[in-house]
């Protein structure tokens, strides 16, 4: 018998689609696009549309397993459930009752976005009172910080208003990638009512491609750009003044001081565009009557993306397309939908504790003292490949006084290092509340099969292992519809509207604000063009652009920059299961344009060896004018096994950005080379501090 089951996704990406499940005698066989929900309009992505084969990989783990080899071998042995979890509290009250509860790490992300998949794990470990993970530094602290000094802590524009829209601006977003459902939307509006797109982008992606105009802007230079657009609008007579006036701080000081260094001959000279393209976007913008710029956080992900994101985030201010609907900025919506979060993710537990920083999982492991990590808890993430400084991460984990669990559907190059790996259900096979953070969406996902072979939820393991650790807050012991009550007492503003029974009947809620323009909730109540925030961090309080002292040294060490991007067919290394999908990504590889390859007698489908002063990758060669000279571009994060040696992020830093202390990917310079037959990839002049 088959029946249809509405379902939510739960992979990290804004869209956040309501999606049908269909299934037969028990088993997920199709996944598809909810008709009725407008924003999702009955399409899934290209990843989702093959999760029957996500949830039914046979390469799923199916039992608990131990460890019987050494450390990152992936030798293990099936357990059973009780002795898993008997002896994961037994170690854990062990070093509890030794070094204390900070000595435990719980490390868990955004692989499962349901509200109480994804955060009654931290609840765990808020009330174990254990070290506290800065998480998603790797992701978007650094553009969430410089939206929250600038606009402050609140939803930007809704997705969904682009039909008011009469220009697109997708900065630093390969939209096409990372966010469908806004892109068919803008695409619909320009075939319909001649919209016009523009993307800013170092790289000729899939949406520049089909742009009406594409700016191929240097790496990191974004913040110059802007100022750029915004000293044309002054000189065109293009600024808003009345909206400057009335809604923005420190607009004058910015006029005075920073617009006159940024001549569109300058403007040029640092972005390496063209003048007249900056004319054009400038005219473009300052002529539209709601223009919307949809920020990616692309230009995030290096040493000076705080910056960069802020200023492109102030242009609306000097335009006042803040205050017009279909115009503005959208980066994250999430901040806007004011649930009782707290009551999962802390539901008991010290109001502070030790922090340890997502991005720095490797260094932490092999330098925190008193006392040292030393027992860690890691759920729905993969930083064996994912953050940055792999080798350090890998050397942390194979310490061999080092307690490990891995929670994750499958045998990730991060589970190989775990003591005990426990198979993890996947959202198909959960119950759970989903908000989503590029929309303005609220919907409930009815688990609809139940989980492959013994897997279990991250609640479920959440509730059984605060049970055996002693905790007595209620929501370790309540079903996933009560804790989901929980989320909605005691919250405020438009999700608390959404009623849970309509909810959980399966209808999904917009939950937008009675529109009024843009609202700030900076410490000004305004648009901050000058930021006091800033200036007592020692950062400059308004915006500008300046070249990196540190990245200008790796530069003249290393002749080319990285750029990391979204797969298509891939998100970071969640869909590696997949073998379809894994295919049409192809093997991991990277792109060089043609001057680069030549110069270095490199070709197309050549093994080629990427390396720096932290070691060597071998990946497969690409070449395409897609990209700028001077520039590697490395899609994806791919796990080691698939491709010829190692991976990325083994030749990134773990430096932080300036705002948010982020991930600075990009800050990476290499070189690249043929690969010689029997090289093994390895780190190189890699010390522990
Ligand atoms: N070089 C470079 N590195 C990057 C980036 C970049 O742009 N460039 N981007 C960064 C960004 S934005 C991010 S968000 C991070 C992502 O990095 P991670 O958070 O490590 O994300 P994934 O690789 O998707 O790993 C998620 C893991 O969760 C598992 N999983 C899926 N569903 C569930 C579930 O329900 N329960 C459990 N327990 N596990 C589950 C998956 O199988 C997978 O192994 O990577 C960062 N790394
Ligand atoms: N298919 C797919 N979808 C995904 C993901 C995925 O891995 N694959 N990841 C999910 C996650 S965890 C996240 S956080 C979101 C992120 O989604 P987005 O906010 O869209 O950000 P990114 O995908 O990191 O942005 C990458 C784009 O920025 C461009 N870029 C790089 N440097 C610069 C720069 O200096 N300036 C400008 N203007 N552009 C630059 C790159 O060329 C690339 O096209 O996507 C989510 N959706
Ligand atoms: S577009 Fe995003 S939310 Fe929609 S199905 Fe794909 S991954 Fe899920
Ligand atoms: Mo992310």
């Amino acid at each position: 018998m088959v029946k249809s089951v509405r379902v939510v996704c739960a992979h990290d990406c804004p869209d956040m689609c309501s999606l049908i499940a269909h299934v037969e005698d028990g088993k997920v066989v199709r996944v598809q696009g909810d008709p009725d929900h407008p924003y999702t309009a009955g399409f899934a992505c290209g990843k989702v549309n093959r999760d029957a084969d996500l949830v039914n990989s046979p390469e799923r783990i199916t039992t608990p397993l131990k460890r019987s080899g050494p450390k990152g071998s992936g030798q293990f042995r099936p357990i059973t459930w009780d002795d898993a979890l008997d002896e994961i509290a037994a170690r854990w009250k062990a070093v509890i009752a030794e070094s204390g509860p900070l000595a435990l790490l719980g490390y868990a992300y955004s692989a499962h976005q349901g509200l109480m998949n994804r955060g009654l794990v931290n609840g765990l470990f808020h009330a174990l009172g254990a070290s506290r993970l800065q998480a998603g530094t790797v992701c978007d602290t650094c553009c969430e910080v410089a939206w929250d000094t600038t606009v402050g802590p609140v939803g930007g524009a809704d997705p969904e208003s682009v039909v008011h829209s009469d220009l697109v601006i997708s900065w630093g977003a390969d939209l096409a990638a990372t966010n469908v459902h806004f892109w068919a939307l803008a695409e619909t509006q320009r075939k319909q009512r001649g919209v016009k797109i523009i993307v800013i982008d170092p790289r000729r992606t899939r949406s520049a491609k089909a742009a009406d105009l594409h700016l191929p802007i240097r790496i990191g230079t974004d913040a110059a750009l802007a100022l750029g657009v915004m000293h044309i609008l002054v000189r065109d007579k293009l600024a808003n003044r009345d909206y400057i006036a009335k809604h923005t701080l420190g607009f004058d000081k910015v006029e005075r001081d920073i617009l006159p260094k940024f001549t569109p001959a300058r403007t040029a000279e640092i972005t390496g565009l063209d003048v007249n393209d900056i004319e054009t976007l400038a005219a473009m913008y300052g002529r539209a009557k709601a223009a919307l710029i949809r920020l990616g956080e692309g230009m995030t992900r290096l040493t000076h993306g705080g910056q960069a994101l802020r200023t492109v985030a102030l242009l609306p201010g000097v335009s006042g397309h803040y205050g017009v609907e279909g115009g503005g900025a959208l980066l994250l919506t999430a901040a806007s939908c004011d649930l009782n979060y707290a009551a999962v993710r802390k539901p008991s537990g010290p109001a502070t504790a030790r922090q340890v920083n997502h991005l720095r999982l490797g260094e932490e492991l092999l330098n925190m003292k008193d006392p040292p990590i030393r027992a860690l808890y890691i759920s729905a993430n993969n930083p064996a490949v994912t953050c940055p400084e792999v080798h350090k991460v890998q050397k942390g984990l194979a310490r061999e006084d080092l307690f490990t669990v891995v929670h994750d559907p499958f045998m990730t190059d991060t589970a190989k290092y775990a003591d005990i790996v426990l198979p993890a259900a996947s959202y198909l096979e959960t119950d759970d509340l989903y908000r989503a953070y590029g929309a303005y969406w609220m919907q409930w996902g009815q688990k609809a099969a139940e989980p492959a072979g013994q897997a279990r939820s991250n609640v479920d393991v959440a509730q059984a292992l605060a049970r055996r650790m002693g905790l007595t807050d209620k929501v370790f012991t309540l079903s996933p519809q009560n804790v989901a009550k929980e989320l909605f007492k005691g919250s405020t503003g438009p999700a608390a509207k959404a009623d849970p029974a309509r909810l959980f009947a399966g209808e999904p809620i917009h939950i937008k604000h009675d529109w009024d323009g843009q609202p700030f909730k900076t410490p000004s109540g305004k648009l901050e063009f000058y930021s006091e925030q800033l200036a007592r961090q020692g950062l400059s309080p308004v915006p500008d652009w300046q070249p990196d002292p540190v990245e200008a040294e790796e530069a003249a060490t290393w002749p080319l920059r990285l750029l990391t991007a979204p797969g298509y067919f891939q998100a970071h290394t969640a869909f590696s299961g997949v073998g379809f999908l894994r295919e049409r990504e192809g093997r991991p590889f990277c792109i060089l344009h043609p001057e680069d390859a030549r110069k270095r007698g490199l070709n197309d489908g050549d093994e080629v060896r990427v390396f720096n002063g932290r070691g060597e990758i071998g990946l497969m060669l690409k070449v395409a004018d897609e990209i700028q000279p001077g520039v590697v571009l490395v899609p994806g994060q791919r796990p080691t096994g698939e491709a010829l040696s190692g991976t990325i992020n083994m030749l990134c830093s773990d430096r932080y950005s300036d705002m948010g202390e982020g991930a600075t990917y990009q800050s990476t310079w290499l070189e690249v080379g043929q690969w010689k037959p029997g090289q093994s990839g390895a780190a190189l002049n890699f010390q522990e501090r």
